[in-house]
């Protein structure tokens, strides 16, 4: 009978050694100014001890820990998938399309939640793997998400998408007027990109420098001192990179016992203060179901 072997391209090693891809002393990669460093020690943080908003479809009632905190878990409908019809499309609603497991549509939705817009942006979750034909046909030809219905139109692509609704709907700001802060964001904004291709090739086995990749984030975290966060304050950076990070932490932890937060105390403590908000952390997928999908997504079957 044949074999089913999973080949992991990360060996598991307990320790974090120069051998090891993710532990490089390599120059950070993100050309950031301020290099800072902190000697703090590092929390562990529970990553695997929270309540996640689970879709209507899959739950009848919610009773969310948020509550006790005056933050009342919203209700999160059921994903329309080819069977579906399709919403009364430009009737004036304000329309969120997403994924409940996309990390770039969980940029737009934690920007909604964070400016307190549930009542004015109604989400309309998509099932990418059954997705209905109106979804390309009538709203968003480009057939991904996020996308957002706004007067009579659809726009999309993530970072746009949360720069748009900051400027444009009510809500606290997300974005600093301070112009050094704005420069910054923008060097963050470009690097998001590069920083998630780098980490994901170190799974396919195809890079070495996902270390580094989480240095540049520890550097970047520590050039504002006014708080935790990127900029210092809770910015759309934040939201940028959080979805990312969600994915990387657990997945790394899991299948190569590479904990990120190890000897880099700003991203612990940004990863502990970005999960005490509830605005993303209603948008949380769990971190179980997040490893198993990037184990099917990323690792190699060997029969
Ligand atoms: N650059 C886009 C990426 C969006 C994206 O790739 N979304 C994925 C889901 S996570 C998608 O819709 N995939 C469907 C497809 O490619 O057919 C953004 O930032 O919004």
């Amino acid at each position: 009978m044949a074999s089913l072997k999973i080949c992991n391209p990360f060996p598991t090693s307990t320790s974090q050694c120069s051998s090891n891809p993710f532990s490089s002393n390599r120059m950070p990669i993100l050309p950031i100014k301020s290099a800072l460093s902190s000697t703090n020690s590092v929390s562990v943080h529970p990553i695997l001890s929270f309540h996640f908003p689970v879709p209507a479809s899959k739950k009848s009632t919610t009773i969310s820990s948020a509550m006790s905190s005056g933050y009342v878990q919203e209700d999160l409908p059921p994903a329309l998938d080819s069977t579906s019809d399709p919403p009364p499309l430009f009737d004036g609603t304000t329309r969120l399309y997403i994924s409940y497991t996309c990390p770039y549509a969980q940029r737009v939705w934690i920007t909604r939640n964070c400016k307190g817009l549930q009542d004015k942006i109604k989400l309309a979750p998509i099932d990418l793997k059954n997705r209905p034909a109106w979804y390309k046909e009538r709203v968003y030809p480009p057939n991904k998400v996020p996308a957002l219905e706004h007067n009579n139109e659809v726009k999309g692509e993530s970072l746009d998408l949360i720069k748009y609704i900051d400027t444009h709907f009510e809500g606290p700001s997300l974005f600093p007027d301070d112009p050094a802060k704005r420069q910054f964001a923008d060097e963050l904004f470009s690097y998001v990109n590069s920083f998630c291709k780098t980490v994901t090739s170190s799974f396919k086995g195809e890079g070495t420098d996902a270390g580094i990749a989480f240095d540049d984030i520890e550097i970047a975290l520590s050039k504002f001192e006014d708080g935790p966060f990127f900029l210092g304050q809770f910015s759309l950076v934040d939201i940028a990179y959080a979805p990312f990070i969600e994915r990387f932490h657990p997945f790394l932890l899991d299948v190569k016992n590479y904990d990120i937060t190890h000897g880099r105390p700003k991203l612990a403590t940004w990863i502990e203060e970005m999960n005490k908000n509830e605005g993303y952390k209603q948008t949380r997928c769990d971190p179980k179901e997040l490893v198993e999908s990037y184990k099917k997504r990323f690792m190699v079957i060997e029969i």
